[in-house]
């Protein structure tokens, strides 16, 4: 008899993400005559002109956080690597950390799974062979080399930026993870249906974070307009697989913040 076939859907993973959140104290900071804090602030931006566009600073609405940092890296070495540079900055010791959340780019394949699979059943593939695993191993590389741009994208050059986490519902009644692989793969079709819609006004990457940190996805959306993220995610709440699996943590929402706005808000 045969093994089960694997209820996940093949994925992709790319760049490794950390935000980091991040308040200033205030009280510490203002002691400092203005010329240390210009030189502190000299030092961070530089660091951060090094990083470059896989690295992006907003200042962060409300309580929350001031700031979220979002670095963008290769694989996790370089993101410690990243969060270390910071971490020895000087300028770290006026600021607070507010939370964290660690993740990798995630292209979920529902829709190749099925074919996938399919195929090889058609085929007499034993699950789990060494032939069916080298098919698949197969298919998902020559994916990864088609998907590359979007597996290890830059932080888009957006004015805004929403970030939350968010898991799939496991309750006693509707659980997300006991539906068959048929269901979720047509209930994630209508949800990229609704997406797709949004395309040219805001660019969304989901990252897995299933073992990594607290919640199941990191959903970052970058827009021009903010309003987009609200006219989205409320459009999304009717699609089913939002109404019915979705759980929310907390948003953070952000602004663009390059060299002039952060001299401008921690200067005067
Ligand atoms: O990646 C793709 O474009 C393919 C289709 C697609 C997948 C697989 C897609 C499209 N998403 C996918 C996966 Mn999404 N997405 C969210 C949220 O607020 C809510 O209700 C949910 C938060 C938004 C706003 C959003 C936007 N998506 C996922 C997953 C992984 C689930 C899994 O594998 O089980 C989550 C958690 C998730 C959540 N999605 C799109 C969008 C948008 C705008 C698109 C279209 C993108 C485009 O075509 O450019």
């Amino acid at each position: 008899m045969s093994l089960p076939l694997p209820q996940m859907p093949l994925t992709l993973e790319g760049a490794a993400l950390l935000h980091q959140l991040f308040r200033l104290n205030w009280a510490a900071w203002r002691s400092i005559d203005s010329q240390t804090r210009q030189s502190l602030l000299a030092e961070f931006n530089a660091t951060l002109a090094t990083m470059g566009a896989h690295t992006g600073l907003f200042s962060v609405y409300g309580h929350k956080a001031d700031f979220m940092l979002i670095h963008f890296r290769p694989g996790f070495a370089a993101l410690s690597d990243a969060e270390w540079t910071i971490r020895k900055l000087p300028i770290w010791e006026y600021f607070e950390p507010s939370t964290s959340y660690l993740s990798i780019v995630e292209l979920g394949l529902y829709e190749s799974t099925g074919k996938v699979y399919g195929g090889l059943a058609n085929e007499g593939v034993e699950p789990h062979s060494e032939p069916w695993k080298n098919f698949i191993a197969d298919t998902l590389d020559r994916q990864r080399k088609a998907m590359a741009p979007r597996l290890f994208p830059e932080v888009p050059p957006t004015e805004y930026v929403c970030f939350y986490p968010m898991d799939r519902r496991r309750g006693e009644d509707k659980n997300w993870y006991s539906l068959p692989l048929e269901q979720r793969a047509a209930l994630m079709h209508e949800h990229g249906l609704v997406g797709r819609r949004y395309a040219g006004e805001v660019r969304q990457i989901i990252s897995g974070s299933i073992g990594l940190d607290d919640w199941e996805w990191g959903v970052d959306l970058f827009a021009e307009d903010p309003l987009v993220f609200k006219k989205l995610i409320y459009e999304m709440r009717f699609d089913p697989v939002s109404a019915i699996y979705a759980q929310f943590g907390p948003f953070y929402v952000g602004t663009r913040c390059n060299a002039e706005r952060l001299a401008q808000l921690l200067l005067i």
